[in-house]
C-alpha cells in the first residue's frame, strides 16, 4: 500500500520533532485547528470547481470594508472559514479581510489561545475568468492576559506568527504551510479527500528569471522601483528576465516560491501605502518566504518587523529570491 502523509499527520510529526527540544508533548490542538482550515478549503475548492454550473460567479452586490466589490465566492469562502474555525475551541478570534471587525469568542484564554487571520479568497477579480485564486492564513498565539488585550494580540508583528500558509485553487489544489520549521506543500487528492504531502522542505531558488509586477502602475512608482525593473531587463543580475503577472497574489507567490524571481507591489501615486494587506497577505507570505530561504520587504525593510496599527493596514510589498531581493533593497535604500 502506498504510504501517504496528510497535513494533520505532518503537523503532528513536526510537533514530535520539536518535542525533542521543547519537551512539550503535542496535544493535537494545533493540528485540529488547522483541520478547520483544510475543511473550509475543500468546501471552497468544491464550489470553485463547479462555479460555471451554479449561480456562483459574479458580484454579491455589496462592498467589503476595503471598498471593493464583494464577489459571491468571496462571501462563500469567508463564511466557510468562519464556520469551520469558529467551532474549534482553541480559537480566540477570527480576523478576516472581508469583515470590518474581528469575530471574537468568549473563551477561557487557556483554551482559546489562537488567533487566525485570513484572506478567504485572494485574487477574486480572477474568479469569473477561471484563473487561479487562493486562501491565505496566518496564526498568532494570544498574549497572556497580563501582557496584552485580545486586540493587542491581533496586532502583533509578523515575526510572532506561529504558523502561516495558503491554498492555491489551480489545475490542482495545493496547500503550503510553515510553522517555523521549513515550508511544506500538499496536494489535494480528490479520491480520498485529503491534502497529501507532495513537496517537503521547499526552498526558493537563490535566483530566478521572472519578475512579477503590475507594470501599468509604473509611472506612479517611486523612481527607484522603475530603475530596478529597468536594471533587471537590461540583464544587470546576469540573467535574462521574463515578466509574469497573474494578479492573484497567491498564484504569483506560488510561482515565485517554486521558480524564484521577484514579486513587487510598490507604493503608487493612487496608493502611497501600497495595495496589499499586511495582516492577511504580506505577513503570512513573508513568513513562508523567509522559511524557504527568500526575503520579503516593504521597500528596504523587513515585512515581519512592521508593528501593525490597524487590522486592515496596507503595505508596499516585495518578495522573492535572495539575489533579486538583495539588489532591490540596495536600489530602494539609496
Ligand atoms: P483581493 O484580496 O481583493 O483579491 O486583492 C488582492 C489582489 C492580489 O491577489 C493581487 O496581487 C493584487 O490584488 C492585484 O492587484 P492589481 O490588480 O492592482 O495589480
Ligand atoms: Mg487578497
Amino acid at each position: 500500500m502506498p504510504m501517504i502523509t496528510t497535513v494533520q499527520q505532518h503537523i503532528l510529526q513536526q510537533q514530535r520533532e520539536q518535542m525533542k527540544t521543547t519537551g512539550r508533548e503535542p496535544t493535537g490542538t494545533f493540528s485540529w485547528l488547522l483541520s478547520g482550515i483544510t475543511l473550509a478549503a475543500k468546501m471552497v475548492e468544491a464550489k470553485i470547481r463547479s462555479a460555471g454550473l451554479s449561480d456562483i460567479y459574479g458580484a454579491f452586490g455589496a462592498e467589503n470594508v476595503q471598498g471593493e466589490q464583494q464577489q459571491k465566492l468571496d462571501v462563500y469562502a469567508n463564511q466557510a472559514l468562519l464556520h469551520c474555525l469558529g467551532l474549534r475551541d482553541s480559537v480566540a478570534a477570527l480576523v478576516s479581510e472581508e469583515d470590518e471587525q474581528p469575530v471574537t469568542f468568549n473563551r477561557d484564554p487557556e483554551t482559546g489561545k489562537y488567533i487566525i487571520i485570513f484572506d478567504p479568497l485572494d485574487g477574486s477579480s480572477n474568479i469569473d475568468v477561471n484563473v487561479n485564486v487562493g486562501t491565505i492564513f496566518s496564526v498568532l498565539r494570544r498574549l497572556p492576559l497580563e501582557q496584552g488585550t485580545l486586540e493587542q494580540s491581533i496586532l502583533q508583528p509578523g515575526y510572532e506568527q506561529v504558523a502561516a500558509g495558503y491554498v492555491v485553487y489551480g489545475p490542482s489544489t495545493v496547500l503550503v504551510y510553515t510553522t517555523g520549521s521549513g515550508v511544506h506543500g500538499f496536494t489535494l487528492d480528490h479520491t480520498i479527500g485529503a491534502f497529501v504531502l507532495s513537496n517537503e522542505r521547499m526552498r526558493m531558488p537563490e535566483q530566478g528569471s521572472y519578475y512579477s509586477v503590475n507594470e501599468a502602475n509604473a509611472d506612479g512608482w517611486p523612481a527607484a522601483y522603475r530603475s530596478y525593473i529597468d536594471m533587471l531587463r537590461a540583464g544587470g543580475l546576469g540573467k535574462t528576465y521574463s515578466s509574469r503577472y497573474i494578479g492573484s497574489l497567491v498564484a504569483d507567490f506560488h510561482r515565485t516560491l517554486l521558480k524564484g524571481g521577484v514579486f513587487l507591489y510598490p507604493p503608487t501615486l493612487q496608493q502611497p501605502k501600497g495595495k496589499l494587506r499586511l495582516l492577511y497577505e504580506a505577513n503570512p507570505l513573508a513568513f513562508i518566504a523567509e522559511q524557504a530561504g527568500g526575503v520579503a520587504t516593504y521597500g528596504a525593510e523587513r515585512v515581519l518587523d512592521i508593528r501593525p496599527e490597524v487590522i486592515h493596514q496596507r503595505t508596499p510589498f516585495c518578495i522573492g529570491s535572495r539575489r533579486e531581493m538583495e539588489a532591490l533593497v540596495q536600489a530602494v535604500k539609496l
